[in-house]
């Protein structure tokens, strides 16, 4: 089933309202309405390079500085940006549920602020840096101003506390995510492009132990064919409606 159409909404709501253990998976796109680039698409660029490659360790080594001012900028945008109705719809959400995870790819800390209280952060996070070498960590507002700002414990070089490519996503995130693919009936995908391994196996894996699986995307996208329903509209206007018709 296809398109924002009134029957795939009601399908989609009916299929919420019957399941007590929901999960969902949210990336950039839920975060587009609140002003936060998305990676892939017109914009996620960083001064004509591609955000992608400057996530990734290698970029790091080369070229730190180019990498700092990429993340210090983020860091930076972190304090003028606010959560969006898609946001508050899925802490509403979570209310109505016996149990429920909200497993995130996103960066920047929107839906703790809207609400939400059982979230994972696969890919880590902008509110938090650490060294590259030794344990030390603290909060990104305690950053040293340097250019390439270095830990205080060891001298190493300090980075963000985010998951590049090519890097292991925390344990406790991948135990959380397993967690809510065994024992969700359904599993709610909003706003990514599913490209990026291993959340882009989450919705198949989920679906293959029976949960029904909800698409919330602008485009069809490698999910789409394993979802039940899809849902073609932006999530800040499409999550509202679809938590307010579960009743
Ligand atoms: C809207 C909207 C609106 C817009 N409403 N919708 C298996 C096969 C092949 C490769 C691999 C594999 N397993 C691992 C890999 C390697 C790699 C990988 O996946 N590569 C692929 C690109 C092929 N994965 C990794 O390296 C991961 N590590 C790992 O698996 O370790 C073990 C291992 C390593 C190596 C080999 C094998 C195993 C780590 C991945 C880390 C990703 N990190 C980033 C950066 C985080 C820090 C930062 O923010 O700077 O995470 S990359 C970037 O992509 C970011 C995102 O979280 C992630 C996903 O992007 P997302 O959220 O989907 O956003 P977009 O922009 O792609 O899409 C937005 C969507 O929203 C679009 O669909 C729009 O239509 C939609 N949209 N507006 C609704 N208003
Ligand atoms: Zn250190």
């Amino acid at each position: 089933m296809n398109g924002m159409d009134e029957g795939s909404l009601r399908t989609a709501a009916e299929m919420l309202s019957r399941a007590r253990r929901v999960a969902v998976l949210t990336g950039a796109g839920i975060s587009a309405e609140s002003g936060v680039p998305t990676f892939r698409g017109a914009g996620g660029f960083w001064r004509g390079r591609s955000a992608m490659d400057l996530a990734t360790p290698g970029a790091f080594s080369r070229d730190p500085e180019a990498v700092w001012e990429f993340y210090r900028f983020r860091i930076a945008a972190l304090a003028g940006i606010e959560p969006n109705d898609g946001h508050r719809a899925l802490a509403e959400l979570e209310c109505r549920c016996d149990q429920f995870w909200l497993i995130t790819q996103n960066v920047d800390g929107l839906h703790r602020a809207a609400g939400s209280e059982n979230v994972t952060e696969l890919h880590g996070s902008l509110e938090r840096v650490r060294c590259r070498i030794c344990s030390y960590r603290c909060a990104s507002s305690d950053l040293p101003p340097e250019a390439v700002p270095q830990c205080p414990a060891c001298g190493d070089m300090l980075r963000p506390a985010v998951v590049w490519f090519g890097e292991n996503l925390p344990d406790f995130a991948l135990v959380a995510a397993d967690e809510a693919m065994r024992e969700c009936q359904v599993m709610l995908v909003v706003g990514t492009s599913g490209l990026v391994e291993p959340a882009a196996s989450f919705a198949r894996m989920a679906g293959s132990r029976g949960a029904g699986i909800i698409e919330v995307n602008l485009e069809s996208t490698p999910i789409s064919h394993v979802a039940d329903v899809s849902l073609l509209g932006p999530a800040g206007v499409v999550l509202p409606s679809l938590v307010e018709l579960t009743g």
